[in-house]
């Protein structure tokens, strides 16, 4: 472990016991600095102790808490021997593609006993986001919430909610997940499944072993309270619902929407989603399980467990000592799509003055992606359990994308492309075919590091594809630097000629990371407004490890607002 003394003075955040947000104090274009030491730490869970990778020992790591138009410096200092990044997951990093964190994309990896500096402006966002290990899997245990209050007397688009409190759901595996990915790589198999999800770290009392590792949520009747969600595990999609009471959907991925009810909220991985739990206005009675557990489309085993926490309604007698019933909530089956496409579609921009739907209405660039599994023959000399002998691979238009040796930002900085990456990345599926039906005979993947090079400004529509390969599932497909917003969705293959008049270019809602149905696809339209070099890809980690990602390049503009600024002077070396 190397030991690195600080140069820059900084402050380290001092969270508090509680987990609700002390707001009000927090003034407006500041600057806010934290320090980010990278340790082992040994945690207790499902009665075993292991070492995991955290930020300052805390697990899940620490909250940053920040208004809009506030600039965010972080010096995260690695003392643990993997090689990490950290990535500010739903930040446009306007101009600080510097600081966006994905390994070999924006930055090489921040090595044993080395420092960096993220230094980035939370320019006209505001809403839940999430921070995380942008390095193989460590993002297991290396997460926590983001939060960018509205400026200060800017009130929200919904009746102020009396508290605001961070659900964090996560996956906990006892094994290393360092291993578990390592193994899964080489022998061509899918991963093993992780043993729990968790909620703020806690896997919950449907869990052995776990009864006092479950997290309790106070609340007092006739409150409203604003549950900030955030979905940090590595490979599943979640079904989240509270027994007995309906919750109020407000804002998805930092972005209000048009305000519905639901018993079930669905987030993927990558996603965050607001919503307003307005307490029962009388003492009830009762307490309440809220719980949430995945649905899933793949063909693959996965983990099917159930993690829970406690809502508790503060006896206004004051007699805690009665035992009080404990309602359980009924979620959706682990296939409900039905399910997750109504939840979807109900998803709206708020379209208003003061909340615009900016999609863009006239397109220069077209691209069709297939986004799926595929595989990699088995080399000669090894066996593989991956399907009839191969090994699992991933890709996009059929190029699974393979890292670079150095970061692609540097090489697209430097004009240096020569021998890091090539700018043919396919814009249509190389091969036509019923990418929702009987799948072709050659599943294999080929490899390559392509990128799409896009001139500023230029307004891109991305009709994503899910193949059934190997199995038709849901992607939850990410782009990094931009928000995109979702103009269409259908299942089967998209129709060029009659699904774009039904297109929504009026409230569609705008994201930054989107489940493509499974056996269907997605369009999305965004403005490429930000220069650098830019990851997009599923947030299933299994997949991106796969390699089902690619990357935009953005051109500098002619203005000098309009480019990248040079690197910081502590970038990371490869
Ligand atoms: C974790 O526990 C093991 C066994 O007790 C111990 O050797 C190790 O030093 C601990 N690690 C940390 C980071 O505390
Ligand atoms: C962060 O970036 C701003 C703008 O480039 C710069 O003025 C400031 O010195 C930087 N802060 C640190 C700690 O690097
Ligand atoms: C994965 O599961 C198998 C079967 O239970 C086990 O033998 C193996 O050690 C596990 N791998 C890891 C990395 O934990
Ligand atoms: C939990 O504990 C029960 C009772 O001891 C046992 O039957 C069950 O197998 C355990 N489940 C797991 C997943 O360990
Ligand atoms: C919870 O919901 C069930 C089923 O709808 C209902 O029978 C019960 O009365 C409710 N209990 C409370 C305390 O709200
Ligand atoms: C969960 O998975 C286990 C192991 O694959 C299986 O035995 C069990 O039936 C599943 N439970 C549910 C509710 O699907
Ligand atoms: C969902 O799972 C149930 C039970 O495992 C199964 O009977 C049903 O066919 C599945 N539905 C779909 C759409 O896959
Ligand atoms: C969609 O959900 C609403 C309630 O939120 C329900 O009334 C409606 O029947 C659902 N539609 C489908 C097709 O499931
Ligand atoms: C298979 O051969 C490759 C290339 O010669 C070598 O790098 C690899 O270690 C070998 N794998 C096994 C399992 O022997
Ligand atoms: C693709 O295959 C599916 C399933 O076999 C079939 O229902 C569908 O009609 C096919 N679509 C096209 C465009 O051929
Ligand atoms: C695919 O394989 C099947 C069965 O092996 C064979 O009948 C069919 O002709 C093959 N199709 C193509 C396009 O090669
Ligand atoms: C860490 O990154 C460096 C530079 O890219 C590389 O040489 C080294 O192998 C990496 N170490 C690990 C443990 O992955
Ligand atoms: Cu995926």
């Amino acid at each position: 472990m190397g030991v690195v003394s600080s140069a820059v003075p900084v402050r380290t955040l001092l969270l508090a016991a509680t987990i609700f947000l002390a707001s009000a104090e927090l003034s407006s274009g500041a600057t806010r600095h934290y320090k980010f030491d990278i340790t082992l730490r040994n945690v207790t869970r499902l009665c075993k102790t292991k070492s995991i990778v955290t930020v300052n020992g805390e697990f899940p790591g620490p909250k940053i808490v920040a208004r809009e138009g506030d600039r965010v410096v972080v010096k995260v200092v690695n003392h643990v021997e993997n090689n990490i990044t950290i990535h500010w997951h739903g930040i446009r990093q306007l101009r600080s593609g510097w600081a966006d964190g994905p390994e070999h994309i924006t930055q090489c990896a921040i090595q044993t006993g080395r420092s960096y500096v993220y230094n980035f402006t939370l320019a006209g966002q505001r809403g839940t986001f999430w921070w995380h290990a942008h390095a193989s899997w460590l993002r297991a245990t290396v997460y926590g919430a983001l939060i960018i209050l509205p400026k200060p007397g800017v009130p929200y688009p919904f009746p102020k909610p009396y508290k605001e409190v961070p659900i964090i759901f996560g996956e906990w595996f006892n094994a290393d997940p360092e291993a578990v990915i390592a193994q899964a790589l080489q022998t061509g198999a899918g991963p093993n499944v992780s043993d729990a999800y968790t909620i703020n770290g806690l896997p919950g009392r449907l869990y052995n072993c776990s009864g006092k590792d479950t997290f309790k949520l106070k609340v007092k009747p006739g409150k409203t309270y604003l549950l900030r969600l955030i979905n940090a595990a590595l490979n599943d999609e979640l079904f989240f619902s509270i027994a007995n009471h309906t919750v109020t959907v407000v804002e998805t991925d930092a972005n209000y929407v048009k305000p519905f009810d639901a018993d079930t909220v669905l987030v993927t991985p990558g996603q965050t989603t607001n919503v307003l739990l307005h307490a029962k206005p009388t003492f009830p009675n009762a307490a309440f399980l809220f719980a949430a557990r995945p649905y899933a489309t793949g063909q693959g085993t996965f983990d099917n467990t159930t993690t829970a926490g406690v809502l508790e309604y503060r006896n206004p007698i004051g007699s805690g000592s009665t035992k009080l019933p404990l309602l359980r909530p009924a979620l959706p089956s682990l296939n409900d799509t039905a399910y997750a496409t109504n939840f979807s579609s109900k998803l709206r921009s708020l379209a208003d003055a003061r909340y615009p739907a900016n999609v863009p209405r006239t397109v220069d660039q077209r691209f069709y992606f297939t986004v799926g599994l595929g595989a990699d023959p088995c080399p000669a000399n090894q066996t593989c359990q991956g399907p009839s002998g191969t090994k699992f691979a991933a890709s996009i238009n059929n190029v699974s994308f393979a890292f670079p040796s150095t970061a692609l930002l540097q090489a697209h900085y430097l004009a240096r492309s020569y021998g890091v990456y090539t700018t043919d990345f396919p814009n249509n599926p190389p091969s036509p075919f019923n990418y929702t039906g009987t799948a072709p005979n050659n599943t294999f993947v080929s490899h390559g590091t392509k990128v799409v090079v896009l001139p500023f400004n230029t307004s891109v529509e991305v009709v994503m594809q899910d193949t059934s390969i190997l199995g038709a599932e849901n992607h939850p497909m990410h782009l990094h630097g931009h928000n995109f917003y979702v103009v269409g969705t259908g299942f089967g293959n998209y129709d060029p000629m009659n699904d774009p008049p039904k297109f929504n270019l009026v409230d569609p809602v705008e994201k930054n990371t989107v489940g493509v149905p499974a056996g269907g696809w997605l369009a999305i339209r965004f403005l490429a407004d930000n220069p650098g070099a830019w990851l997009m890809h599923c947030h299933i980690d299994v997949h991106l490890s796969w390699g089902l990602r690619m990357a935009w390049l953005v051109n500098d503009g002619a203005l000098p607002t309009q480019k990248l600024p040079p690197p910081p002077s502590d970038l990371p070396r490869c």
